[in-house]
């Protein structure tokens, strides 16, 4: 037998990464890296790109101070993931879907949920289930959206419904799931128009994205599916929201899947429950993130441009955060959910101990 191997694994395992670098339109320090791209956009465009990430970090500042009063049941904080979460949805149009996961609530109230309804949500409240944006609730299960969808775009390629797409989120710790790849191949296989969505924020809870996977990048992971892929830069909006498009287009002119990883960073706790990022990761390692905050690279181009003022944006925060308050109030307002009633909702024709039970809610309720 000869010494050399047959073949050199040592060499491909080292090429094996199917990307080149993150797609970016602006960098860290918000000079432009794409001008062709970037004049693509009106200073209109500039503006409301801003305005959506004003909001949501406002909505997630404002939930959170909820979640402290005791007034929301689970929520996943968004800060830092702006630029990944509102770039992608903006590219979505009225009659495509989303499959949504639990941190993905900005995104279904941008595609039609209300705040309202958002809440109820959070609050485990059916009305929270019942909102009219074409979107399943959030999904808890980490990585089962991307089941759900593949399935919903196989209904809109069968139905020939057109200029309409699936648009599905996972995050980091969600592509290490089975069900994250069953979606994918499934997809992959019948071409089904899904927009799978990574949103790498590098933690699973407490897990870092280095001990999650071997894998390159998660990017590559469509590959194996036949699917096209490409990193983009999470912490800057143009080029989520450019790439999201170019994929939405690239689906509604009959082709199948597209896989974005975007690169991004979860600012803070992963759940309003209340874990302590200090105990899995260091401020030297947070520092460098906070300074790509989307926000504030968005912010440096419209004041040189001036388009933007702090006075303008404290403005708009206090706008909206009103609006989240009037919100919690209408949720406040609504009956509190029957025991009885969700156990009526469980099946068609309830089992006979069932039954007992909800003349047992029932009894109880109308005292
Ligand atoms: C199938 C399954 N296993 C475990 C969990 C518990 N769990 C909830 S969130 C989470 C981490 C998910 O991390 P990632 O996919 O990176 O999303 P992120 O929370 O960072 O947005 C885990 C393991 C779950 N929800 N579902
Ligand atoms: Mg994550």
């Amino acid at each position: 037998m000869a010494n050399k191997p047959i073949v050199d694994f040592e060499e491909i395992k080292n090429n094996l990464s199917n990307t080149s670098k993150p797609v970016q339109v602006l960098n860290e320090n918000a000079e432009i890296t794409d001008q062709e791209v970037f004049d693509s956009f009106s200073d209109d465009d500039l503006v409301e790109f801003m305005k959506k990430m004003v909001w949501e970090r406002a909505l997630h500042e404002q939930t959170m101070n909820f979640s402290r009063q005791g007034r929301m049941g689970f929520y996943a904080p968004t800060e830092g993931e702006e630029a990944s979460e509102m770039g992608t949805v903006l590219a979505m149009k009225d009659n495509d879907y989303l499959l949504p996961a639990y941190r993905d609530v900005p995104q279904l109230i941008q595609h039609g949920a209300t705040v309202t309804e958002a809440y109820l949500w959070s609050r485990g409240h059916v009305v929270g289930n019942e909102f009219k944006a074409r979107s399943l609730m959030p999904q808890i299960i980490i990585g089962a959206a991307y089941v759900e969808a593949a399935g919903v775009g196989l209904g809109i390629k069968k139905s020939g419904e057109k200029d309409a797409i699936a648009f599905t989120y996972t995050g980091d710790g969600g592509t290490s799931q089975g069900d994250s790849y069953e979606g994918m191949n499934f997809a992959g296989a019948f071409q089904a128009p899904v927009l799978f969505i990574v949103q790498n924020n590098g933690f699973a809870i407490s897990t870092p994205r280095a001990k999650q996977t071997a894998a390159p990048t998660l990017a590559q992971k469509a590959v194996a599916a036949g699917i096209p892929s490409v990193q983009v830069d999470g912490m800057d909006i143009l080029a989520c929201y450019a790439v999201a498009k170019a994929a939405r287009d690239y689906m509604v002119a009959g082709n199948g899947p597209v896989l974005i990883e975007t690169l991004t960073y979860r600012f803070g706790a992963h759940s309003s429950a209340g874990d302590d990022p200090k105990r899995y990761r260091t401020k030297e390692q947070e520092q460098p993130w906070f300074e790509k905050d989307p926000l504030i690279r968005l912010r440096k181009v419209l004041e040189d441009k001036n388009l933007w003022s702090e006075e303008q944006e404290e403005k708009l925060v206090d706008e909206y955060k009103a609006s989240f308050k009037d919100a919690i109030k209408e949720a406040d307002a609504v009956p509190a959910d029957k025991v009885s009633d969700m156990l009526k909702r469980t099946f068609e024709i309830p089992t006979p101990e069932m039954k007992k039970e909800i003349e047992k809610f029932e009894a109880k309720e109308s005292k």
